[in-house]
């Protein structure tokens, strides 16, 4: 792109006010004044706005929202609503899109057949063909934040300009405010950027028209990624999926980690001590209710870095300071800390709930579904439908609520500690019907990268399609992956192996079933598990060694289920649900490797677990002449 005009000159133009040209020569930096420039001339903006981290410019933005239309003001003090994207039940902007969501590959290199790629010169020509006037009509903001803690050694700083100030306004909940960060800087261009515009708009409250011609381009070579006509935070906002691409990219070309992972810190009863556990979940699966347990303390519930420390732990941090969470099934009987958090008067976005005389209703809230009411179809009555005849539900399935951490009443202590928190231990899972047992504890780092390589989660009758379909997703992390998967699993070995204190890994499954095809487990048995799984990282219980893994002994978790839920867990039970299901893990096994194959460079370890793994299930199959072998019968 060829900059006719450097920032100075727009000052003539009205585009840019004096105020605002001064904060930006306030950083020091030509690469900001550039790329300032640069998207100006392309985008052609009315009139361009630097945020700073002052109470007066968040206000600015707070306050525009309201009056452009992108957010509306609720009941409650604090709340509001906004509305993304929607003309059918498939044809809207809801959700992140996965099929425009691509990496930009320079000529030669390899990617993975796994990454969602573009020729990087086509890519580039395309996005910008398309970005060139989008934001004529529009103010642009120019933001500055911070990627994790402020003054920490993790942190990573972004700049990001967006036409939204729905966008401006949710980073401001979920990230740390940046610009005085970006003067210490002092003119390095080691930040990433973002530019985003929600394109051509139309109705009342405003959403993105041109649908077919969203397309979010992750520039891999420039630390940035450029996002237009779209406004749901999984495609729009850059800080949270499409920073996690770069970061995954970066991360990896050093000499630390980028995951899709919580961070929960567990405090057992009786115990003078926490332990902070990591964890990874695809959608839908458990990971914010997991984040969550009752009695425990919260850090985040998305994205995490993670760094070899000084005191021989992997430190981890919360790259953001909110929650961006799927409200359904939010209800004062399975989730009161976020229930209590969002019908109370605070800072808060719901996006693409029903509202009923200023009050937001959704999916699963366990009251009454309003006959009528307004929501992301506009006018909504019970039954109606979109042009192609299909039922318009109340509230989106994937309607959000976005809040501070801090707002939450089990906010952790170490959430803005800039040396982040050790890591005890690692949760990873997926939604599995009939193979996995609830928890195990892996053999060993590579055991443990192994199980969470080779998450997988079955579609349920909630989602599209066929049900009990089962996803791959590495470390849950697969739409995000940027590098190479080979190259990916090998890092994750030599990060772990470089470490003193390594985190032990564990394997969960939350939905396993019975014979009669009902859930084994109750929604709360997930604390059980985690209690459990902290224990071990101290050595409090003992284990049982199978070729899957240590798995608990009945005792412990009796005592564990008395303790924490009062609920007796009888022998029976746990037999059933701890029992190798040898067959159904075999199968597993052979799906991974066809998966697998497709991916060159996959490092030896995972194929030799692999291998190994299968080779023993077999052979106790043939030991013990049955299919499914009893935890009773390894001791
Ligand atoms: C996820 O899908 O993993 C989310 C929501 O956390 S989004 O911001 O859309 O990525
Ligand atoms: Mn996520």
């Amino acid at each position: 792109m060829n900059v006719s005009k450097n920032l100075m000159e727009y000052l003539e133009t009205e585009v840019l006010s004096k105020e605002c040209l001064d904060k930006i020569n306030a950083l020091n930096n030509e690469h900001i004044s550039r790329i300032v420039s640069e998207f100006i001339e392309l985008c052609k903006p009315l009139k361009v706005k630097v945020i700073t981290d002052s109470a007066k410019d968040i206000e600015y933005v707070r306050n525009k929202c309201i009056e452009i239309g992108e957010e509306s003001k609720l009941k409650m003090d604090g709340h509001t609503i906004h509305y993304d994207g929607f003309f059918t039940m498939s044809n809207h902007d809801q959700a992140r899109d996965k099929q425009n969501t691509r990496v930009l590959v320079p000529k030669g290199e390899y990617a993975s057949p796994w990454i969602n790629t573009i020729d990087r010169e086509e890519g580039l020509k395309e996005v910008l063909e398309i970005m060139d006037g989008c934001m004529e009509g529009h103010e642009c903001l120019v933001r500055f934040f911070c990627l994790g803690p402020k003054n920490s050694k993790f942190s990573i700083l972004s700049l990001q300009l967006t036409d939204s100030f729905y966008v401006a306004h949710s980073e401001d909940i979920l990230y740390r405010a940046g610009y005085e960060e970006f003067k210490k800087l002092k003119g390095s261009d080691d930040f990433f950027y973002f530019i985003h515009s929600s394109g051509e708009l139309t109705g009342d409250p405003p959403i993105t028209k041109n649908l077919k011609k969203r397309r979010i381009y992750v520039d891999l070579k420039e630390n940035r990624v450029l996002s237009v006509n779209n406004q749901y935070a999984g495609n729009s906002l850059g800080l949270k999926k499409l920073a996690l691409r770069l970061a995954i990219h970066k991360a990896h070309n050093e000499d630390w980690l980028t995951e899709h992972y919580f961070i929960l810190c567990v405090h057992p009863k009786g115990k003078e001590r926490v332990s902070y556990f990591s964890g990874a979940y695809p959608s839908g699966c458990g990971k914010t209710s997991t984040a969550m347990l009752p009695g425990q303390t919260i850090i985040g519930d998305d994205i995490a870095y993670l760094r070899k420390w000084t005191d021989g732990y992997a430190h981890v941090v919360n790259i953001e300071q909110g929650v961006f969470g799927i409200i359904k099934d939010v209800n004062p009987k399975d989730d009161p800390i976020i229930w209590d958090t969002i019908t109370t008067p605070k800072e808060l976005i719901f996006s693409n709930v029903l509202i009923k005389d200023g009050t937001p209703c959704w999916i699963g809230d366990g009251r009454q579904i309003p006959k009528n009411g307004f929501n992301f179809s506009r006018d909504w009555i019970k039954g109606k439908t979109d042009e192609n005849g299909v039922e318009i539900p109340h509230a989106h399935p994937n309607a959000r609520y976005t809040v501070r951490i801090e707002e939450l009443n089990n906010a952790d202590e170490n959430l803005h500690n800039p040396d982040g928190v050790p890591l005890h231990g690692i949760l990873y899972g997926g939604r599995d019907s009939d193979t996995q047992v609830p928890i195990l504890e892996s053999l060993n780092w590579e055991h443990g990268v192994f199980w969470g390589a080779i998450i997988e989660s079955e579609t349920t009758a909630q989602t599209l399609g066929k049900e009990g379909v089962r996803k791959s997703s590495p470390m849950a992390n697969l739409d995000f992956i940027v590098v190479p998967l080979g190259k990916y699993l090998k890092n994750h070995q030599k990060f772990g192996n470089s470490l003193k204190y390594c985190p032990k890994v564990f394997s969960t499954n939350y939905f396993l079933k019975g014979k009669d095809g009902n859930y084994l487990n109750g929604m709360l048995d997930k604390l059980c598990w985690v209690i459990w799984a902290e224990g071990r990282t101290h050595g409090d219980y003992s284990a049982i060694k199978t070729p899957i893994g240590f798995i608990p002994v009945h005792d412990d978790l009796k005592m564990i289920f008395k303790e924490y839920l009062d609920k007796d867990y009888s022998e029976k039970e746990y037999v059933e649900q701890f029992s190798l299901r040898t067959i159904h893990l075999i199968e597993k096994l052979n799906r991974i490797e066809e998966i697998y194959k497709t991916e060159s460079n996959v490092p030896d370890f995972f194929w030799n677990i692999l291998y190994d793994l299968r080779d023993k299930l077999r052979n106790l199959k043939i030991k013990h002449g049955k299919e499914e072998i009893s935890p009773l019968d390894f001791l």
